[in-house]
């Protein structure tokens, strides 16, 4: 009798333990299909079209899924520049402003940099898209006009990629933008920030009606269609989660990768400081001119906000700067000097690509160091 009670009891733990494991095994698979969906497009999609169901912040309910914990992101454009349509005619019904959530988006992508890139393959599968880069969705009035701006030297390979990708997303997004590469010009130490400088008053002088920039590193790609490039009420912080920091933000005040700022955003930070030289720290400075000001950095859902890098080796003349740990202490003394009212520069190109427009610049080098002692 014990005997049997026995079996029983052992016979049940043993079942317990299989439920266990079958259970253990589903949730791992989840996770493994969450992790790796955007490598299936199938499972890509479905994630993407269960995330906007499931998730109250995504954006079936909230536009630009903006999650609350990220200060009061969500509200949208400042000036809302329903301009009239140049490529109207009499008879044509007039164009209606575009949706505030673009019907075409597809939400999670697959984002992968094996397959070779090619200009012509750009090209050809972009064929409305304007000389210079430019682009107005055919069907809609926009509601803002939006200068896209990478800094850049010697990433040919990245380019090519990140216009593959960018291109059709914003084109889903039904966003009216040019896309504007700023060159620097010669072989002295890279200044991101200054570059980005220039790039705002060049995109002014090409089109008045720019009323939104958007600042991206060329090696970055959007993993989910529902990061608008637009601009917001508060400067925008698009790349929330990259790959390389597992899909994290690395400390709050991160405001690197890409970011947004409409016309009188970055006109009241003074625009981006000019005397960065070599990696880091300027989008700090960056960070510090936006809080000085009385403003608060928005940004996506960290699941839409998801981005992978083009992996690369350390850039040329680009060396971490020793001056940025104390130069990022000092930005409420420096803005006011030192930005878009003291932008000096000296323009050596202006090409028109078809896929973007290249501006090269001569922007200067860093000031010699004071000899100590
Ligand atoms: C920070 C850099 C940023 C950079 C991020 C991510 C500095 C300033 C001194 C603390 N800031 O540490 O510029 O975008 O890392 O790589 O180095």
């Amino acid at each position: 009798m014990t005997r049997l009670l026995l079996g029983v009891t052992l016979e049940r733990i043993c079942k317990a333990v299989l439920l266990l494991c079958l259970l253990h095994f589903i949730i791992i698979m989840i996770l493994y299909f969450d992790v790796y969906a955007q490598h299936l497009d199938f499972f890509s999609r479905f994630n993407a079209r269960n995330a906007s169901r499931a998730h109250p912040f995504s954006n079936s309910s909230r536009p630009n899924g903006t999650a609350p914990s990220y200060g009061p992101a969500g509200a949208e454009a400042p000036s809302p520049s329903t301009k009239p349509s140049t490529n109207q005619s009499a008879t044509e019904k007039p164009l209606q402003p575009c949706q505030e959530t673009p019907p075409g988006l597809v939400g999670r992508l697959l984002i992968e940099f094996s397959s070779p890139m090619s200009m012509e393959r750009v090209q050809r599968e972009n064929p409305d898209v304007r000389q210079g880069g430019k682009y107005t969705p055919p069907d809609c009035l926009p509601r803002q006009k939006v200068a896209i701006l990478i800094p850049f030297r010697h990433r040919e390979h990245h380019l090519k990629y990140w216009l593959h990708y960018l291109h059709p997303i914003l084109r889903r997004q039904k966003v009216a933008y040019g896309i504007y590469i700023i060159n620097q010009f010669g072989e002295d130490t890279f200044n991101r920030a200054k570059l980005l400088n220039v790039g705002f008053m060049e995109a002014l002088k090409d089109d008045d009606e720019y009323d939104c920039f958007i600042f991206s590193d060329v090696d970055l790609i959007p993993m989910d269609d529902r990061n608008l490039y637009r601009c917001y009420e508060q400067p925008r912080h698009f790349a929330v989660g990259m790959d390389k920091f597992g899909f994290r933000l690395p400390y709050a005040g991160y405001f690197g990768g890409v970011s947004g700022l409409s016309k009188s955003q970055f006109l009241k930070i003074n625009g981006f400081p000019n005397e960065y030289w070599g990696w880091g720290g300027e989008d700090d400075d960056i960070f510090n001119r936006i809080s000085l000001n009385g403003m608060k950095v928005s940004r996506p859902d960290i699941r839409i906000g998801r981005y992978r890098m083009i992996k690369h080796e350390r850039d040329k003349h680009n060396e971490p700067n020793p001056q940025r740990f104390t130069k990022i202490q000092n930005t409420k003394m420096t803005m006011k000097r030192d930005g878009i009212s003291s932008l000096q520069y000296r323009l050596v190109e202006i090409s028109r690509q078809p896929m973007y427009t290249n501006i090269t610049v001569e922007i200067g080098r860093p000031p010699p160091r004071l000899a100590r002692g």
